[in-house]
């Protein structure tokens, strides 16, 4: 089989190339290549190398596909060292993404150049690594500490110019990269610019308590993450050893965090939310539909983080409401949450702006004649989705597809009130809607599959993680929160605290514990949806009769300043004695004799809520598969990735 990585002559300048899509990653034969190519580089007659990527990325990372699998020669930070040995001049030429191994492959050349649109990083710590070739040792070098640690703590890419400003990029490429990448190379070797290896540079000045600094602030933000303190220490060599010496600190970190629970975990998050996009059954060459524009109908929080999630990826969104003043307060919510972006700095002005640009809105159906997308977002009353779906039904062209945001609903009985089920489909949001990246597709009964072919597609252009579910009561994740949040109830009644049962989550990894979820959402949501339920229906009392009474006694949640807490102006929860008192006289008239309970207890029986009930909707085909789920419930629920998931964490803890 022919190697990814080819070498030839150009002029002076020996190329480079490697072509191993779709990411380039550094596979074995990658390395091997990139091996066998810099080798021949050093005795023929080129006076520079310049590494170049085809497809759509450079480098792209380390090939994650091959963790846990034998090693292979060439290690990745022995060939990096071997690149950065070379007696010829070595430039990088950056297009795409070079991030991790990629990233380090570029540090270990002597110079870099990019294009404008290139983004480079270390996203290691999301896989519950850190970098391991070399990354802590030069980037510091380069960069310095602070960068160093901002940029290997937060796995978040930088751009071309950001990467300049701070020594990790020396050129900006204008135009094509590959003929701009070579002519730099022949300045380079015509301006006697020298070989310059990072390795050999000395760390610049910084400020010594960074560490101390950095370590508190991980202590929050990564609370129980193993990897962040590994990247401390190896950073922290980086300014006390030699390169060789730091490097060797860098391997033995990388060592202990590939092969811990929390990097298998997230490796395994990593595959299983691309394989959540795919479609089992469904040709991936489906022909999608058309999204130009889409229409919006509610106003609410849900329909207002709903448009700008489309605004945000620029596609112009008419937003419906029943009144002028609906409308107005609808658009009311969008202009405040993209003026709280822009405070917060997470927006630029001219990017909000822009995005707002793109919203408009009215109360008149006729707005959504020329629509490819509606999606429905307006309350859980079943009669009134039908009635608009009739509507919608007779205003919007042929071809469109008619969404909604229910969640937990019946798809298949609002598809049946229009005359074209083949294009009803749900399309899920988690509150907010701007924020959150989960999206359950549902898929209906008559859904076509180029309508939810077109559907995944377009979620990941509005930047959400989408799972296709099934037809049920509250589809995956919603379903699951069922027996999860019953659970938590008669662990209250047999002798929990609301504070024991959500510390005991957190420390888990959740990142907020059952209770103070129901705080949040609002106790009377539940009060009264049951209210509509026969006695059968509502189920084991015992399982509702707390929120009930909390309810009655005026404690809705977080909404009305108490619940299963009690709230200050900051919402900062507070244990009530009350609470208490309630959940014991509860428990008395239910005849349990309250006793202790571990947090093993706590936590093994609410984890197990959700995994057997995920057992179940596996079993009726309601999720394509287990790591569905686990996608789910973790960009959904707050269920923590260095745990794989729900099911993923069932699977390798009973192994
Ligand atoms: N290894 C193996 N496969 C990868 C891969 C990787 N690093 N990155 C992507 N893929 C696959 C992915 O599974 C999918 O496969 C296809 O490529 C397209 O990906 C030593 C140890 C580059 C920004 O963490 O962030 O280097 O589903 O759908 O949306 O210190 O992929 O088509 O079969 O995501 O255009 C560090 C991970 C590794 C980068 C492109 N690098 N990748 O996004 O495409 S650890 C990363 C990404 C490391 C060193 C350490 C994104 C992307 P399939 P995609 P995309």
């Amino acid at each position: 089989m022919s190697s990814p990585v080819s070498y030839e002559l150009q002029g002076n300048i020996g190329v480079i190339t490697l072509d191993n899509p779709p990411v380039n990653a550094l596979s074995h034969a990658v390395r091997q290549g990139l091996l066998d190519a810099i080798n021949a580089a050093q005795s023929d007659t080129s006076s520079a190398v310049v590494i170049l990527c085809e497809g759509r990325t450079f480098i792209a990372g380390a090939d994650i596909s091959e963790f846990g699998k034998p090693f292979k020669e060439p290690g990745l930070p022995e060939l990096l060292n071997i690149i950065e040995a070379s007696s010829k001049l070595v430039v990088a030429a950056i297009h795409g993404t070079a991030l991790g191994g990629g990233f380090e492959t570029a540090l270990a050349a002597h110079y870099r150049c990019a294009v404008p649109s290139a983004k480079v990083g270390f996203p290691e710590i999301k896989l519950g690594l850190l970098p391991g070739a070399g990354g802590t040792q030069r980037s510091p070098r380069l960069a310095g500490v602070k960068s160093s640690l901002d940029l290997i703590t937060s796995g978040a890419p930088i751009s071309a110019g950001q990467a300049a400003e701070i020594g990790l990029v020396d050129e900006i490429i204008d135009g094509d990269l590959s003929a701009g990448a070579i002519a730099w190379a022949e300045k380079l070797v015509a301006d006697g610019a020298p070989i310059r290896k990072s390795s050999e540079q000395s760390v610049p000045e910084f400020d010594s308590s960074i560490f101390d600094q950095y370590r508190a602030t991980l202590a929050n933000r990564a609370r129980g993450q193993v990897a962040p303190e590994h990247v401390l220490t190896a950073v922290e060599a980086a300014t006390t050893m030699s390169f060789e010496d730091g490097l060797a600190v860098e391997r033995e970190s990388f060592v202990e965090c590939m092969n811990s629970s929390q990097s298998v975990g997230m490796r395994h998050i990593f595959f299983a939310e691309r394989q959540a996009a795919k479609l089992d059954g469904v040709s991936k060459d489906t022909p999608n539909r058309p999204v130009e524009n889409v229409g919006i109908i509610g106003g609410g929080t849900m329909g207002g983080g709903i448009a700008m999630s489309f605004a945000n990826a620029g596609i112009p969104v008419t937003m419906i409401e029943i009144s002028d003043d609906a409308l107005a307060r609808g658009l009311g919510i969008i202009e405040r949450n993209y003026a709280g972006s822009v405070k917060r700095g997470k927006l630029s002005e001219e990017k909000a702006a822009a995005c707002r640009a793109l919203i408009s809105g009215s109360t008149d159906y006729a707005a959504l004649a020329g629509v490819d997308l509606v999606i429905e977002a307006v309350f859980e009353d079943p009669d009134l989705k039908k009635k608009i779906f009739k509507k919608l039904d007779a205003v919007c062209k042929p071809g469109a597809i008619l969404a909604t945001n229910t969640s937990y609903q019946d798809v298949d009985a609002i598809a049946a009130a229009t005359g074209r089920p083949e294009d009803v489909v749900g399309m899920h949001f988690f509150s907010p809607a701007h924020i959150m990246k989960l999206l359950e597709v549902v898929r209906g009964e008559r859904t076509a599959d180029d309508v939810l072919a077109t559907v995944m597609t377009l979620a990941k252009k509005i930047r959400k993680v989408a799972v296709v579910s099934g037809v049920c009561y509250g589809f995956i994740g919603n379903r699951m929160l069922q027996p999860y949040g019953q659970t938590a109830q008669l662990l209250l009644l047999e002798g929990a605290s609301p504070q024991q049962i959500d510390t005991a989550m957190e420390s888990f990894g959740m990142a907020m514990g059952p209770l103070r979820v129901f705080d949040l959402a609002g106790l009377d949501v539940g009060y009264k949806a049951r209210e509509a339920l026969s006695d059968d229906d509502k189920g084991d009392p015992k399982t509702f009769r707390v929120p009930d009474l909390l309810v009655e006694a005026g404690r809705l949640g977080q909404k009305s300043g108490c619940g299963f807490y009690s709230y200050d102006d900051n919402r900062k929860p507070t244990p009530d004695p009350l609470v208490d008192e309630l959940i014991n006289s509860a428990a008395a008239d239910f005849g349990i004799v309250r006793r202790d309970i571990t947090d093993e207890e706590i936590v093994d029986r609410l984890v197990s809520a959700l995994v057997d009930e995920g057992r179940k909707i596996l079993d009726e085909g309601i999720a394509q598969r287990s790591s569905d789920i686990d996608v789910v419930y973790i960009y959904g629920y707050g269920f923590p990735a260095a745990r794989g998931g729900p099911m993923f964490y069932a699977d390798n803890r009973r192994a």
